[in-house]
């Protein structure tokens, strides 16, 4: 029996070290650990509600808008404005946050995850002339592998040209990753972290110029992600078809949903979004949501038990870096006690589920080709694919969100901040379900707690003794060289962690920390 140690995984958000008991090459046993602490919480604490949009974006440097749009929604609720967006600002907001989606998962594919797959090593015997590579190949001679290494050894199965190609890809999807940046701070100010996304609306208005400026990014990324990146991802499906039954995971999916498709609901669960919320269980039955049964344990995370299975709204936290058997700074949401899975696997099944015409007629011809059913989705390439519909399905929804704005029409609604109130924001991030609650008294945060999708995902062992969705995903999978566990990179990159988030806020009151010092 051996034990396989990664710490840290790279290309990954955050620090997470992955344990992994090996028996007969099979995973008998993973355990995912969040090692970085983080404090924001107690910043929040006593400020004005509206500092909670500028501030919960600083969380991460990936998913802020995501976060902006969590904080914002959970304002509008908290001032009484979640029916009133004008649509000039509903749009803009949808706007601002898939620019931001569609960067994050061409990011994830080519940047983070590819290299698992990809072997970048051929281009260093390229003799062509294609300038792209030869400046890669200039890189790895001059014995810089940069960001390219770590990585595994054995198992990489393209043909030498297809390799090449996918290396031309790679570099192409950093300058369409920018495309993607820059409509982002069109309509948003800049990015990361945007400054037009407010409670009530946005502060940037539309404009023909804007509109324009826009668009012919997103045509060019449009094209880029019929061309290649979905091509790319179907082709990788083809030479690892072994990769849809490995990394299966606890097949049970969460969705919050996004993109508000009407603003006049006031209610985040019955709104009309473009991916719909719901749960998905093995037997793909969708099921409405009820934010009411879900609750954070702490038995395996380095935070005090009295605090445990509180739900978000009644968070509190007490960190206890020496607790016995805790192995994570992560906590382990739970739904009604059981294990979920969030992500583009869970709103793509959701809508797909939902019965979506979209969605069905890019997943429907992905599954033929592979003569599957849609139970491979739960899998490692499942995710990848999931991810690559959910980059289609919002850039080719975005034109007409373009062509419904109203230049010189409102962006924005008045409001005064209650004396008392509370709030829920709800929405699905990039990496999942992601929800912000805010209490608010005299005016001021009296609490703020964050649900956060990689704190699903990336969870430890909840109170049960169940362990959390990666946890799972890698529970059973056979090790072909245990010096080489490329089969484990792939699985948790599937999931495209981030621990900057998953580990956000934390409330310490009465805790132990003697290692960190809050400043
Ligand atoms: Ni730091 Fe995030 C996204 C949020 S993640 S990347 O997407 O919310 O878990
Ligand atoms: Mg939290």
């Amino acid at each position: 029996m051996g034990k396989i140690i990664i710490d840290p995984i790279t290309r990954i958000e955050g620090h997470l070290k992955v344990e992994a008991i090996v028996e007969k090459g099979v995973v008998k046993d993973a355990k995912s650990s969040g090692t970085l602490f983080r404090g924001f919480e107690i910043i929040l604490k006593g400020r004005d509600p509206r500092d909670a949009q500028r501030i919960t974006q600083r969380i991460c440097g990936v998913c802020p808008t995501s976060h902006s749009i969590a904080s914002t929604l959970c304002l509008d609720s908290a001032f009484g404005l979640g029916g009133s967006i004008p649509d000039n600002g509903r749009l803009l907001r949808n706007l601002i946050l898939g620019s931001a989606h569609i960067a994050d998962h061409i990011l994830h594919f080519y940047h983070l995850a590819a290299l698992d797959y990809v072997d970048i090593t051929k281009v260093a015997n390229y003799e062509g002339a294609d300038s792209t590579l030869n400046s890669v190949k200039e890189f790895i001679q001059r014995g810089e592998p940069g960001p390219f290494v770590p990585r595994y050894e054995g198992d990489y199965r393209f043909p030498d040209a297809v390799d090449r190609q996918l290396v031309g890809h790679y570099i192409e999807a950093l300058r369409m990753r920018r495309k993607a940046q820059e409509m982002c701070s069109i309509f948003g100010g800049k990015m990361p972290h945007n400054m037009a996304v407010v409670p009530g609306g946005v502060t940037e208005v539309p404009t023909i110029d804007k509109i324009a400026s826009f668009l012919w990014r997103l045509n060019e990324l449009r094209t880029f992600i019929d061309q290649v990146y979905l091509p790319d991802v179907l082709a990788a499906a083809e030479v690892y078809s072994d990769y849809f039954e490995i990394g299966i995971g606890c097949r049970r999916l969460l969705s919050y949903g996004s993109y508000e498709l009407d603003g006049k609901e006031p209610d985040l669960t019955k709104r009309k979004r473009l991916f719909k919320q719901g749960t998905v269980d093995s037997n793909l039955s969708l099921r409405q949501i009820d934010i009411s049964v879900i609750a954070e344990d702490v038995k395996y995370s380095w935070y005090n038990d009295s605090t445990t299975g509180r739900k978000p709204t009644q968070g509190e936290t007490i960190p206890q870096e020496d607790k016995a058997g805790a192995y994570s700074w992560v906590k382990s949401p739970r739904y009604n006690g059981h294990v979920y899975e969030v992500g583009p696997l869970a709103r793509i099944m959701a809508t797909y589920l939902n019965g979506d015409e979209k969605v069905k007629s890019i997943v429907d011809p992905a599954l033929a080709k592979f003569k599957a059913s849609p139970k491979v989705m739960f899998s490692t390439l499942g995710r990848h694919l999931a991810r690559a519909v959910s980059c289609k399905v919002i850039a080719d929804t975005m034109p007409t969100w373009l062509l419904e704005l109203k230049p010189g029409e409102p962006v924005y609604q008045e409001y005064e901040i209650p004396d008392e109130s509370s709030g829920m924001g709800l929405v699905d991030a990039a990496r999942g379900a992601l929800g912000h609650f805010i209490q608010i008294k005299d005016k001021r945060i009296a609490n703020y707690q964050c649900v956060v999708p990689s704190t699903w995902n990336m969870s430890p062992r909840d109170d049960n003794g169940q362990p959390g969705p990666l946890e799972q995903a890698l529970i059973g999978t056979r090790i072909k060289d245990e010096a080489n566990p490329v089969e484990i990179v792939r699985i948790v990159r599937s999931f495209d962690p981030c621990l900057a988030c998953a580990v956000h806020l934390i409330t310490p009151k009465g805790g132990t920390l003697s290692k960190f010092k809050i400043l």
